[in-house]
């Protein structure tokens, strides 16, 4: 499969749900009037997009419909789209790793796919040839860091893992001196779940932040936060939570093919202004693609 058409078969719950009930309001109402708009709306606002977000994208699509005019319906579907994607391009989507070495910190809730998503990117990462570390920094299970050790192998890195209950601290210093040692482009750090109310594991991650920025304080740093997309709504309040604590540099969508509330990273974007770098479209080692708005949006609607 190619890269849209892999993004398009993930994101088919979401365009299923999502398409039916579009076309449903523009076979209900024979021109695009108020009502109609009331309509589109609430659809928007049920596919996980969120209240005020949907708002907003009625408002603008309100103000072309009357300026340009559009009634046909492919027409109406361009411009909502192109609504979409407007709220979607906030910032770079790349990593920025122009240092060597550069440092991925992966956070985010329990099992919402960070050790599946460092496996994902890392295989990437190896395949535009570099070289890459990951540190075992959930040292809260053993399993944890066996997980990550298979994904590694897959991806070809090399893991820095000490025994469980360790200061993950001391596995993320390790693993610092381990990716300078071999010279090393990039070294991602796993970590363990934690909710965002839990004051000593956001402490915990403090810390590990603390330790990266004192032994690598000029290297490029990416703070990526994954979200389990099919949470749908309160996918949004973890980001909020989230973003007080940390400086989230990206977030990495997972999930997406289980569930039609794909919609959700619309509005996670508008109200959070944090770009979506990748998602995750299914359990396997290359089921992750680079975050494009426009595919998306296409993929979607
Ligand atoms: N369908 C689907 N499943 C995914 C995706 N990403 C991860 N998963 C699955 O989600 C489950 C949890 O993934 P993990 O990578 O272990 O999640 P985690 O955040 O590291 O979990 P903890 O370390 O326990 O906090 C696994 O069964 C993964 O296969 C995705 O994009 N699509
Ligand atoms: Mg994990």
């Amino acid at each position: 499969m190619g890269f849209f058409e892999k993004l398009k078969h993930g994101m088919n719950k979401t365009k299923e749900s999502l398409d039916k009930k579009i076309n449903n309001v523009f076979s209900t109402f024979r021109k695009v009037d108020e009502e109609f708009l009331d309509e589109l709306e609430e659809i928007l606002i049920m596919s996980d997009i969120g209240m005020d977000t949907s708002v907003k994208i009625i408002n603008n699509l309100r103000t072309r419909i009357k300026k340009e005019k559009l009634q046909d319906e492919e027409d109406v579907k361009k411009a909502l789209r192109e609504e979409m994607k407007n709220i979607l391009n906030v910032a770079d989507v790349s990593l920025n790793l122009d240092t060597k070495p550069s440092v991925i910190l992966v956070i985010g809730v329990n099992g919402v796919g960070k050790t599946t998503s460092i496996g994902k990117i890392a295989n990437r990462l190896a395949m535009d040839g570099k070289k890459v570390v990951v540190a075992a920094a959930d040292t809260f299970r053993a399993a944890a860091v066996e997980q990550l050790e298979i994904w590694a192998n897959r991806a070809g890195a090399e893991i820095v893992k000490r025994e469980e209950g360790v200061d993950p601290a001391s596995v993320v210093y390790e693993a610092m001196r381990r990716t300078n040692e071999i010279g090393a482009d990039v070294l991602i750090v796993d970590t363990a779940g934690r909710l965002h109310n839990k004051k000593y594991l956001m402490d915990e991650l403090k810390k590990i932040n603390k330790v990266i920025n004192k032994e690598m304080p000029d290297a490029s740093k990416e703070v990526l936060l994954v979200i389990d997309g099919a949470t749908g709504q309160n996918a949004i309040s973890q980001v909020k939570a989230f973003k007080e604590e940390a400086d989230i540099t990206g977030l990495v969508l997972t999930k997406l093919d289980g569930t039609a509330k794909g919609g959700v990273v619309i509005g996670i974007v508008e109200e959070n202004k944090i770009p979506v770098k990748f998602i995750g479209v299914g359990e396997q080692i290359d089921d992750m693609e680079i975050f494009n708005a426009e595919d998306f949006v296409k993929a979607i609607i």
